[in-house]
């Protein structure tokens, strides 16, 4: 396996660039002859969002979102990676606590799939639950690389102990398409509030922002709003729906009209006190496991709460048995999102031996065009400022001094959620957390996966732009 290979290299191992520029880690090749269980094909792509709007991208295997891969927990497999792009590419695991040279992230030195060429990886999938991939390309000011392509879809890791108590699975994927810069960006950050600015600043940085990513173009997989085939359900049935936030820009916030939806799983984690809501709040590569009963016949739509984000595209009809209305729209009452709802207030890990800092700040127009993203004062890369000590439990605390909320991610790592806006949880098991727009949160985990670990925040943009730090281990 890849991870034993790590401390001993063969004779043909190979040093690979990372795509910042940084001189990569050496890293073992592939396995020659592994038959691959699974096989990615990473290449231009058209995606028909309605006949209107058919859009030309880069996904996997001739469709955007790729195909949802089901893998078994501990059951190792080997994925063939064909790059048939002019572009080097990661495919990254998101959620799966595997070795730096599988993650697929140029900056732990995972190795890249050259331009026309392949590499197979052999990974060991878990934990159970939603995960996902996805390209780890930085795009910079390029808004056809990286996250702003088709390049992600879901991994199901069966855990064997699925109690299967639903009709319907479905897995969608909530996404916008055609980027472009715009000096008015507007999102839902105001959904992550829910207490007071703790970390709002004395003095503020009046300096004009820089442009950030906008879309104007949304869907549900690969169907915009009122084209493809509706969700036929039956009254009385169960839906269990998988849904991610793919977006590479931004936060979104979605409900089905005439339901209420019990959420039983955060980043594919269960969660320890599912709570039925309204509506639900994903922050960009973060996923939510719901179950919604079929108790209220019609011909419904589940979408973005936002109007004008429905009208451009995010949303998909439900459509019972034998109903013939309009697809129908209600909204719901809006509150902010809040995880601590989905705690159990049981401490059961240990309590953290350390404590890690971070403080997050913009410099608008920071970097001439856009602006820059700093963690404790530094854009990426940072002087092995966070260094782990295996078998450690730290609490890690996210201070937000900046206007927007940021879906913050730590690669291959668990980590419990404590704290959001000074509110306590425990039991929330999660891989990213949105941390409110002056606001803080505050997550432990264990460190138990050695090697390095890319710490970021998951808008494609200001990932790019200095928003990442890489915690090592001693
Ligand atoms: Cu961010």
């Amino acid at each position: 396996m890849a991870q034993a290979a790590a401390g001993k290299l063969p004779a043909n191992a190979q040093v690979a660039p990372a795509p910042d520029g940084r001189a990569g880690m050496t890293v073992p090749p592939s396995v020659p002859g592994a038959k691959a269980d699974y096989t990615l094909r990473i290449a231009p792509v058209t995606v028909e969002l309605d006949p209107a709007h058919i859009l030309s991208t880069i996904g996997y295997n001739g469709t955007a979102p790729g195909p949802v891969l089901r893998m078994r927990e501990g059951k190792p497999v080997t994925v063939e990676v064909i790059n048939d792009t002019d572009t080097p590419e990661l495919v990254h695991w998101h959620g799966m606590l595997i070795p730096p040279e599988v993650d697929g992230t140029g900056e732990e030195g995972s190795p890249l799939v050259a331009p026309h060429g392949r590499r197979s990886f052999q990974l060991t999938p878990g934990p159970a639950g939603s995960r996902w991939y996805h390209s780890h390309a930085m795009a910079m000011d390029d808004l056809h690389k990286g996250a702003y392509t088709g390049q992600f879809g879901f991994v199901y890791v069966d855990g064997g102990n699925d109690p299967g108590n639903y009709d319907q699975e479905l897995f969608l994927a909530i996404r916008d398409w055609e980027p472009f810069f715009t000096a008015n960006m507007e999102d839902d950050d105001d959904d992550t509030h829910n207490g007071p600015l703790l970390e709002k600043p004395a003095v503020m940085n009046t300096e004009p922002d820089g442009l950030e990513v906008g879309s104007m173009t949304y869907s549900i997989n690969d169907k915009a709003l009122g084209s493809g085939d509706p969700i036929r359900v039956r009254e009385g049935q169960r839906l269990l729906i998988r849904f991610l936030n793919a977006s590479a820009i931004e936060n979104l916030r979605i409900a089905m009209a005439g339901h209420k939806m019990t959420v039983i799983a955060l980043d594919g984690n269960p969660a320890p006190a599912p709570q039925m809501v309204d509506s639900i709040f994903l922050g960009a590569g973060e996923r939510i496991d719901a179950v919604v009963e079929m108790n209220h016949p019609g011909i419904w739509i589940l979408g973005s709460t936002e109007k004008p984000i429905r009208e451009m595209g995010l949303g998909v009809v439900v459509e019972y048995a034998g109903q013939h209305t309009q697809p129908q729209w209600i909204d719901s009452a809006k509150q902010p999102w809040d995880y601590t709802i989905f705690g159990n207030g049981t401490v059961s890990a240990p309590a953290p031996e350390e404590t890690i800092e971070t403080i997050f700040e913009k410099i608008p127009g920071g970097a001439g065009k856009f602006n820059v993203w700093l963690v404790n004062g530094k854009p990426y890369p940072h002087d092995r400022e966070f260094v782990l000590k295996q078998g450690t439990r730290y609490r890690l605390v996210m201070r937000n001094r900046t206007d927007d909320a940021h879906p913050m991610h730590l690669h291959r790592h668990l980590w419990e959620l404590k704290e959001i806006n000074g509110k306590p949880t425990a039991g929330v098991n999660k891989d990213t957390v949105v941390v409110p727009y002056y606001g803080r949160a505050v997550v432990d985990f264990t460190a138990d996966q050695p090697g390095l670990a890319l710490f970021h925040c998951h808008i494609q943009q200001h990932m790019d732009y200095g928003f990442k730090a890489l915690f090592r281990y001693a």
